[in-house]
């Protein structure tokens, strides 16, 4: 039986991935572990243990009694969050990270997965069609720990064989989860807005165009990614993905094709400094090339699905 982990599972990429490991494993064949029970009772059906990532030993310990294939570590703190706690984060993120490599140094585990983020690049890196090997500047804690990490992934993998992949993931939008603490997190809320009938006020300015991608696509690329014959992966740092790009306007721009009345402000607050900092969209091109990657959904398509999920969720937790 292959058995897989997630580490992060009670998060917003984390539901996602157990859903959709379950669909191809099987539930039994996949762990759940947290600091946070998951709010989703598909997702509990697998065995779900209470861990803390950055506790080295019990991590030691649940590594190496599981023998898993696979383990994907989604443990982090958000870009927003960690501007606030910047220690925690640096803490966190690299901790978590460090302890899932070691137990794959020690021939625990087959594979890791480990996500990064386009918070690697920063005021320096250009800001449309990023490549592959742009400069890495950022700006915030989170990026910084992002980077970090990715150069960790490498070693790991250069000195001791860890067959760790990744992917700089955009902001991901979906129906299943929430998000929480990230910069990207508006485009989730505003759909969950538009279907209640109620304005939305969004934290960035009308025009902050970012790369996005809908969380069907982000899964199934990692799932890809993850199955993809490790002499194919060139890149042990972190893949460049790319799904769309859009502004706040535009996302709202969608959602009145829908809902004609569905009112959007701006009110950016200190999530604004963070975005001015990213890229605006992203070259995926060593992605296409050395797994075969494919992005599938466009803004318009995302729209309509998002707002049908969204409204099929209120109309359940109003009945
Ligand atoms: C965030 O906004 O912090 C994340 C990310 C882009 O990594 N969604």
């Amino acid at each position: 039986m292959s058995k897989t982990l997630v580490i992060g599972a009670s998060g917003q990429l984390g539901i996602e991935l157990v859903l959709a490991l379950q669909a191809k494993h099987g539930v039994g064949s996949v762990h759940l572990a947290d600091i946070r029970v998951p709010e989703n009772e598909q997702v509990l059906k697998s065995h779900f243990l209470h861990l803390d990532a950055t506790d080295e030993e019990t991590m030691a310990k649940v590594l190496e009694e599981g023998r898993y294939v696979e383990v994907y570590q989604l443990a982090a703190m958000l870009s927003a969050t960690s501007e606030k706690k910047p220690l925690a984060a640096w803490d966190l993120n690299m901790k978590s990270l460090l302890n899932v490599l070691e137990a794959g140094r020690e021939g625990w585990i087959e594979r890791v997965f480990w996500p990064s983020s386009i918070a690697v690049f920063g005021p320096g890196t250009p800001k449309k069609n990023v490549p592959q090997d742009a400069l890495l500047d950022p700006s915030t804690v989170y990026g910084i720990s992002k980077q970090s990490g990715e150069y960790w992934c490498r070693y790991y993998h250069e000195k001791f064989g860890v067959d760790v992949r990744s992917l700089r993931y955009p902001g991901l939008i979906g129906h299943r989860s929430n998000p929480g603490g990230g910069t990207t997190d508006y485009a989730v809320e505003i759909y969950d807005f538009a279907v209640q009938d109620l304005p939305y006020s969004c934290f960035l300015k009308a025009d902050q165009a970012l790369p996005m991608m809908f969380m069907d696509d982000a899964v199934r690329g990692t799932l890809e990614l993850m199955a993809a014959p490790s002499d194919s992966i060139r890149v042990r740092t972190s893949y460049n993905f790319s799904g769309m790009s859009f502004s706040p306007a535009e996302v709202g721009e969608s959602i009145r094709q829908h809902l004609p009345e569905f009112e959007l402000e701006y009110a950016p607050d200190h999530r604004q400094e963070i975005a001015s900092s990213w890229p605006e969209s992203i070259d995926d091109i060593a992605a296409i090339h050395d797994w075969a990657w494919e992005s599938r959904i466009d803004l318009s398509e995302m729209t309509k699905v998002m707002l049908e999920a969204c409204r099929a969720k209120t109309i359940h937790t109003t009945s």
